[in-house]
């Protein structure tokens, strides 16, 4: 039977520069690595090319997480969408390059003026999650969409908001499940009972259910054990992402054990 792999996402070091976080990659505890095509670590045609060869060198694979500061995709202000879009399809045109096994992407989040247009966001949300989903299926990249917890003015925080994505795009788009995203919403049992078909793809650390502190698997009120049980009772195969910034290679060595 297969089994979820552990990998982990460099983004505990995007304090670090580019270089050091690459000369990171081969000491890490598993050969899975997510990394964030954002801020100081955004990607270029020179850093593809030094992380295609770290790939080659170590055996390494790839997913990447889109850029995501100062990203709307759902915003109702139509220059700042379509910025948002043109700087996540370079995202989108990397993961390729890369060979990434998976792109994973942030839905809208509101704004002040939201509620004078009801709905608005949602419906340009969806247009967008159409237009990247077609440029990815002609790129031959696997994408998802993250849930974000509501408390930050994210849409997508509840299965219910997927299913109605579903409803209005009628795709076949995966879910990045976002365990300290779903934690702060008390939403982590509802996506794995109500979703389980479409997870693809799973962010992992852990919180006390107030704020997104990104701690490691064992610092926090989300239950590791209930949680790796049930995704073998649904027969989960796919990447288990580490996406902590504190006690990393413990979170690592912890969800390999959980999950063997
Ligand atoms: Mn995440």
């Amino acid at each position: 039977m297969s089994k979820a792999k552990v990998g982990v996402s460099m983004f505990y070091c995007m304090g670090d520069s580019f270089n050091r976080m690459v000369k990171r990659l081969d000491t890490q505890e598993t050969k899975h690595i997510e990394l964030f095509d954002d801020a100081t670590h955004d990607l270029n045609k020179d850093r593809i090319i030094q992380l295609r060869e770290a790939a080659k060198s170590y055996g390494l694979t790839y997913s990447i997480h889109a850029p995501c500061s100062d990203i709307n995709i759902g915003s109702i202000i139509k220059p700042m969408r379509n910025a948002s879009l043109k700087r996540i399809k370079q995202s989108l045109i990397n993961a390729s390059v890369l060979d990434a096994k998976m792109w994973v992407f942030h839905p809208a989040q509101r704004t002040g003026v939201g509620p004078f247009y009801p709905d608005a966001d949602f419906k340009a949300m969806c247009k967008s999650i159409e237009l990247l989903y077609s440029q990815a299926e002609e790129l031959g990249v696997n994408i998802s969409l993250e849930n974000m917890p509501g408390k930050y003015w994210f849409l997508m925080s509840t299965p219910e908001e997927f299913r109605r994505m579903y409803r209005e795009t009628n795709l076949p788009l995966g879910i990045t499940l976002d365990l300290g995203h779903a934690n702060l919403e008390g939403q982590v049992q509802p996506f794995i009972s109500e979703l389980a078909d479409k997870i693809v793809h799973i962010h992992a650390s852990n919180n006390y259910g107030g704020d997104d502190q990104h701690n490691g698997v064992d610092d926090g009120n989300i239950d590791f054990v209930a949680f790796t049980d049930a995704l073998k009772k649904i027969g989960y195969d796919k990447t288990v992402i580490v996406e902590s910034i504190t006690k990393v290679p413990q979170s690592i060595t912890r969800l390999k054990q959980l999950l063997a």
